[in-house]
């Protein structure tokens, strides 16, 4: 399986996001890349192409409100204007019984288009969030090329995106750029298949009301886990959307009984679906070891997962999206894509 992406993520780096009270150092870190990409050679998956730049905006602007599109690509000039240099953090948000309504000031613009202090810029950092949806459309071409799958090695992830909303690490949903992609290039029906941790939200909402991109997800029951609005079981999806949102939700400790499980319910509801092209927003981040999650997946269950999505038969995008045990993340990726190689 090859590989597709671009040394640019690193220029996000040294951000930092706020929890339960604290702010701390980002939990998303360029070594996520590096040790993803040591295991790749050491395992000898494939090649590993650098992405060639697309126009991001233009791709993004099928899933994503043009407004907030705008907002990204000038926000650091915007923090620059006001005299600031250091990484950024969104603090007031319009929440339930205030205006639907674009502020000026870039403090303003920052709660509007977040919904959480996790959209946290660098100056690097729209270089960098551009440079994932190149790697999505790149490793999106090769599957359109005739290629089984590939692997999309996107930094930062995209899953928490909405349609105008940045939050969770994520800026621009690069699974939902794929999905659209294939669309656009001739698949008729696409499935997103999610195994983050974290319920993806930003994802859901995208397709919510759409019957043309199906919508999967495994993740932390969000009466308990971040990020706690969306992903219960019966969201299932709205107008002609409905019946092609699908949440698993699990409650903490869950182990591979349980989840495996869940995925083998989630691939009968993708098989019925019947996509012409299957996208894995692969997050790692239920795995026992990781920093910030409550699931008790082991090594030996990653390639178990590659190989089960195999069985599907579909053409597949891995699309990278989080796992923080950042050492033990190339041997969890790298084996779920080796699971389905071997499958
Ligand atoms: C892409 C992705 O996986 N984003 C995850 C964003 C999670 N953000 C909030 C998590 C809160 C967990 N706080 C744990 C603190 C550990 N000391
Ligand atoms: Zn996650």
């Amino acid at each position: 399986m090859k590989t597709v992406y671009s040394p640019r993520h690193r220029l996000h780096a040294d951000n930092q996001e706020l929890n339960a009270g604290v702010i701390t150092p980002a939990f998303e870190l360029p070594a996520r890349v590096d040790f993803i990409l040591q295991r790749i050679a050491a395992v000898g998956l494939g090649a590993v192409i650098e992405a060639a730049p697309v126009d991001a905006v233009a791709a993004a602007a099928k899933v994503h409100d043009a407004g907030y599109l705008r907002f990204m690509a000038d926000f650091w000039k915007l923090w620059l204007a006001e005299g600031r240099t250091g990484p950024t953090m969104p603090y007031v948000w319009p929440a339930r019984g205030q205006r639907d309504i674009r502020p000026q000031h870039v403090n303003g613009l920052m709660g509007y288009y977040s919904f959480d202090g996790g959209g946290s810029f660098v100056a690097g950092t729209w270089e960098a969030v551009q440079s994932a949806v190149w790697s999505a459309v790149g490793a999106a071409e090769l599957i359109h090329g005739g290629e089984t799958a590939a692997y999309a090695l996107c930094r930062p992830p995209g899953h928490h995106a909405g349609s105008s909303t940045m939050g969770g690490y994520c800026f621009i949903n690069n699974a939902a750029v794929a999905a659209q992609w294939f669309l656009d290039h001739g698949a008729r029906r696409v499935t997103i298949l999610d195994v983050d941790y974290h319920h993806g939200n930003g994802t859901q909402e995208i397709f919510y009301r759409r019957r043309d991109v199906q919508v999967v997800n495994l993740h932390a029951d969000t009466a308990v886990a971040y990020p706690f609005f969306s992903g219960r079981a019966d969201e299932t999806g709205e107008g002609e959307g409905e019946g092609f949102t699908l949440n698993l939700p699990m409650p903490f400790g869950t182990a591979w009984e349980t989840w495996g499980a869940a995925l083998d319910v989630a691939c009968r509801a993708i098989e019925a679906f019947g996509p012409d092209a299957l996208v894995v927003s692969l997050g790692l981040d239920t795995f026992e070891g990781d920093p910030i999650s409550k699931f008790k997946l082991t090594r030996e269950d990653y390639p178990k997962i590659g190989a089960r999505i195999a069985r599907l038969g579909r053409p597949t995008l891995f699309v990278q999206e989080g796992g923080y045990a950042v050492e033990d993340i190339g041997h969890n990726a790298v084996g779920v894509l080796s699971g389905f190689e071997g499958a």
